[in-house]
């Protein structure tokens, strides 16, 4: 039970805690704290803790992060979480605020707010996350002493979707907004990725999936957490596979989890997820933003970039930035001194200089008035060159790179081959191809594996590997990715996964922070990934089965890449229709809902992906 706690709070804090430059000792000597229960307009009071400087000889900017996962781990001046050191030691007024319906706010909790277009004032029930933050800026600029009347708002995750969701109809004195690994639909981000269910999420769904019993400073779930942790096993994918099918884990572990059954019970993207997309309302953007992303985040990585762009779409005028890093989720918040991802290595205090040159920057521009260079328009780390670039647009203007398969897994660049008419593989969801390199137990959510080898699946005989000649020069891809596949199957629906690998030379020398078994020569490191679960193909809310034998259009839109293939490397492209227990497994035979398929839907189907499918990277790219 202890470690179960310890995991947890280690989750929680481990995803969202900013490199602590400064303890509770320093926080203490410098802020003077104070609890206040906000009133919203419908009467519901959010619980809101206030670190106000001690110095009053100046006013200061407020910064509020608005959390689903307790603001009183703010308590006691931890300034672990958020904010960064920097952001402290350089003063502001410090507001963590539990939203409806979390911890010691009044309320009911809603998965992912809907946003209700216009913020109108009078209509005391059109309550969502923008309403609630906007009363809220209100009453602290009206009554918390000495501050400047300027609000910056931030936060990692869910609370990054929160920092989004108070941009339709923001407060006037919202200045400055940063949401960092923001949520922006849950069809997309976190739990489904293309209609694909994460089955590596399964254990998270308690923290969401529980209306709490009352005010409460702890987690009200850990009896629900426990049905998965209190046995853990070794080996997440035979735990999952020995499981069967989704039904099983409505029986034995959901049961009673509101969150589960609306996941189980709206598998097609309709209007119940539909409306708790926070990207149709991004227009009319008051404030400065800056989005913040990790290129190997597993959980939130189609926000960043989608936030931004539509801003970018909707608004062309507003100061709109995006900042994308060699992190998984939440990673510019910890600085461990060496950058890694898993087994690869990036540099040298990446996070401290994200947090001291840019986000300290930018919220000392748009609330202090300090002069600072404007922020390019896009921040994004080379993942391969590892070095920063800036762009003045994202995606930039750069050539598209069409890839095609060739015969004997060649994989040619800008020109087609001859390739045999397809190639074709047994799909079989009893031996489900594994998402990791190494066995690890369960997931509270998916990480490692953004950056993994994939040697393992190129062994396999239902995996589809095409590579590359080795580079004579560096090859730089920047950008959107779109893989156009023409596929055929005997059965009637599958799942393809792309995968842009960066295959590195047989000398690459090995990382000191790895275990002696992991050898980076001939390492084949994950770049990209993304999943389309097939009876999409056509329509995202509309699925359709396919026929069997019928050569069907299958276009793929992975996540943007930036990512130099050096001189010596070789770029391959892996595609699958299994991915466990990352993804679940299709029944490739096609059923109305999957989370309530039987034993015996489940079926082999041998899949053939065209001569003439092809992968595009780079620039903007259409569909
Ligand atoms: N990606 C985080 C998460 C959401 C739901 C379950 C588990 C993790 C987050 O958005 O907070």
């Amino acid at each position: 039970m202890k470690k179960l706690l310890v995991l947890f709070t280690f989750y929680l804090l481990n995803s969202y805690t900013y490199a602590q430059q400064v303890d509770s000792t320093y926080v203490k000597k410098h802020y003077s704290k104070s609890v206040h229960n906000i009133k919203m307009r419908d009467g519901i009071k959010l619980y809101t803790i206030v670190y106000t400087p001690k110095d009053q000889s100046k006013k200061y900017p407020i910064l509020l992060n608005r959390t689903c996962y307790n603001a009183s781990k703010y308590d006691n001046f931890n300034a672990i979480g958020q904010p960064s050191g920097y952001l402290v030691q350089d003063k502001y007024i410090l507001v963590y605020q539990d939203v409806r319906g979390r911890y010691m706010s009044e309320g009911k909790f809603t998965t992912l707010t809907p946003n209700i277009p216009g913020n109108d004032k009078k209509n005391k029930t059109a309550i969502d996350e923008s309403s609630d933050t906007y009363d809220t800026i209100d009453w602290l600029i009206k009554n918390i002493k000495n501050n400047n009347k300027k609000v910056g708002m931030f936060g990692i995750s869910y609370p990054g979707f929160y920092t989004a969701a108070a941009l339709p109809d923001a407060h006037p004195a919202l200045k400055a907004s940063s949401p960092q690994a923001p949520i922006s639909d849950f069809f997309f981000d976190d739990f489904f990725h293309h209609g694909a269910y994460l089955e590596s999420y399964t254990a998270a769904f308690p923290v969401f999936g529980y209306q709490k019993p009352g005010l409460t400073k702890k987690p009200w779930y850990i009896e629900q957490i426990k049905r998965f942790y209190d046995n853990p096993p070794n080996d997440g994918y035979k735990f999952y596979l020995n499981l069967g099918p989704l039904k099983n884990i409505t029986k034995k572990y959901h049961y009673d989890n509101f969150f589960w059954k609306e996941i189980t019970t709206h598998p097609n993207y309709d209007s119940f997820w539909q409306k708790r997309s926070i990207l149709p309302h991004l227009k009319n953007i008051t404030p400065a933003v800056m989005t913040v992303g990790g290129w190997f985040d597993a959980e939130d990585l189609y926000g960043p970039i989608n936030i931004y762009k539509t801003i970018e779409k909707n608004n062309p005028k507003a100061q709109n930035t995006i900042v994308m890093g060699p992190w998984d989720h939440g990673g510019w918040a910890r600085e461990k001194g060496k950058t890694t991802h898993n087994h690869i290595q990036f540099g040298d205090s990446i996070s401290t200089f994200y947090q001291k040159e840019i986000e300290r920057k930018f919220f000392a521009h748009h609330l202090k008035g300090e002069e600072s260079k404007k922020l390019p328009e896009a921040y994004m780390f080379d993942t391969g060159a590892k070095a920063w670039k800036t762009y003045d647009a994202w995606p930039p203007e750069s050539s598209k790179t069409t890839f095609h398969f060739g015969n004997n897994g060649k994989l040619a660049i800008n020109k087609a081959t001859n390739p045999q008419e397809a190639f074709e593989y047994l799909s079989d969801p009893a031996k489900p191809v594994p998402y990791v390199s190494q066995m690890e137990g369960l997931t509270f959510t998916p990480r490692k594996f953004m950056s993994d080898d994939q040697r393992h699946a190129s062994k396999r005989p239902d995996v589809l590997t095409f590579i590359s000649d080795e580079f004579t020069k560096d090859m730089t891809l920047a950008g959107e990715i779109v893989a156009k596949l023409k596929v055929s199957m005997t059965g009637t629906d599958a799942d393809f996964i792309v995968k842009i690998i960066d295959e590195y030379p047989e000398d690459h020398p090995n990382y000191d922070h790895n275990p002696k078994n992991i050898i980076m020569g001939g390492y084949q490191q994950l770049v990209r990934s993304e999943v389309l679960r097939g009876r999409f193909r056509n329509s995202f809310e509309n699925p359709a089965p396919f026929e069997p034998n019928k050569i069907s259009d299958v276009n793929i839109r992975l996540q943007d890449i930036l990512h130099t293939f050096k001189k010596g490397h070789r770029i391959a492209i892996q595609i699958h229709s299994t991915w466990f227990p990352y993804i679940d497994r299709n029944p490739q035979k096609y059923v109305d809902n999957i989370f309530e398929a039987n034993a015996e839907d489940f079926i082999k189907s041998t899949i053939k992906v065209y001569g003439n499918s092809v992968v595009e990277i780079g620039g903007r790219i259409s569909m």
